[in-house]
């Protein structure tokens, strides 16, 4: 009998493009997950199939640049575990990815943290979630050759219902923050803009690039360590850091209001996040623009894009009467510009990885 583990995709709530600066996120997790069933093999090969995908990809010499595509989003765990010095035998492992891919939404940090929890459970290993999510990040970064930061893999992991998880991307310390919406009568929404997305690696590489040089040139370890936004860097820097300086601080606002139960009054700090990611950090595309306008225009409470950027997804916090008439407008906005058809729909704050079946 296969052993079946789940793990959750996420929207970040704010704190976007900080955690390759050593800064502050706080994401939850949202219903769709990845499931990935595991069958313990008697070598050390590592087979993967889908439900999606037609293809099986079986690696006997598990080495970064093995394998590519999908399927190294799920043997790059057993890699880095490996590496790491854990005994992980062989799997066949097979997957059922229910999270939107290419959404933004992390569907590939839900992949591999499923497999990597299946893995290390059923080989009987002892590894803790905040381990687990570092191994997993590394996995990304090294074989996948994805220079992502730990935000990803650390709600997928660590999430619990109802909350969303507060983490200093430094120290990896983390707290669960109260996250109701709908005790207040508010809808979480997630619009999914089908936006193609345009360079994304390349883009976003380029962004942590820039926050490393800024760094350098303050003569600090991250950005992380900067207070008040620099005015004498060269080119685009200025701005750049300028984002991540002031998305801290909005994350630990935010906090502070959920910590005192005020979940209205957190839209404008979403607001201002979308706008320093339009203006400072340059990663939205005009379909993000255009459904944060419309959103807000419809009398949503605050609105921004979430995730990585370049295309994906919004997220809004709406009064529930105003929820329905906020999407009509986004897809009459959508329609009337030629862009693609937006999908929509209302989610909650989520449990993390854990086994199904
Ligand atoms: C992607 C990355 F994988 C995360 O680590 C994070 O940087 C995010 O983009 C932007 O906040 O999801």
């Amino acid at each position: 009998m296969p052993n079946v583990y789940a793990a959750p995709g996420r929207v970040n709530l704010i704190g976007e493009h900080t955690d390759y600066s050593d800064g502050f996120v706080l994401p939850v997790a949202i219903p769709q997950v990845v499931e990935v069933s595991a069958v313990h093999r008697d070598d050390r090969a590592v087979r993967v199939s889908s439900a999606q995908r037609p293809d099986v990809v079986e690696v006997h010499d598990l080495v970064p640049g093995a394998v590519t595509g999908w399927a190294a989003y799920v043997v790059c765990v057993v890699w880095a575990l490996r590496e790491a010095g854990y005994d992980i035998g062989g799997f066949d492992l097979h997957v059922d990815g229910r999270v939107p891919q290419g959404a933004g939404l992390s569907s590939s940090a839900a992949l591999e943290c499923a497999a990597a929890l299946a893995v290390t459970d059923l080989s009987g290993v002892d590894v803790s979630r905040p381990e687990l999510a570092k191994i997993a990040r590394r996995a990304e970064n090294v074989f996948v050759g994805v220079p992502c930061g730990i935000m990803d893999q650390s709600i997928s992991l660590l999430a619990r219902e109802g909350h969303a998880l507060l983490l200093d991307t430094r120290s990896l310390r983390y707290r669960h923050v109260p996250f109701d919406p709908d005790r207040a009568g508010l809808d979480l929404l997630v619009v999914d803009t089908d936006a193609p997305h345009r360079l994304v690696d390349g883009e976003y590489a380029d962004r942590k690039d820039a926050c490393d040089k800024a760094a350098a040139l303050l003569g600090v370890p991250a950005l992380r360590d900067v207070t008040h936004p620099p005015d004498r860097l060269p080119g685009d820097l200025n701005r750049r850091v300028r984002h991540v300086v002031t998305e801290n601080r909005r994350v630990r606002e935010v906090v502070r209001l959920l910590d005192a139960g005020d979940i209205r009054r957190i839209g404008p700090l979403l607001t201002a996040s979308h706008e320093s990611l339009r203006v400072d950090y340059e990663v939205t595309v005009p379909e993000l623009d255009v459904a944060v306008d419309e959103l807000l225009g419809a009398g949503a409470l605050g609105a921004r894009m979430t995730g990585g950027g370049f295309g994906g997804c919004v997220i809004a916090l709406c009064a529930k009467d105003r929820t329905d008439n906020a999407v009509a407008r986004v897809t009459k906005a959508f329609h009337s510009r030629g862009f693609r058809t937006p999908t929509a729909w209302t989610t909650r704050a989520s449990e993390g990885a854990r086994r199904i079946g």
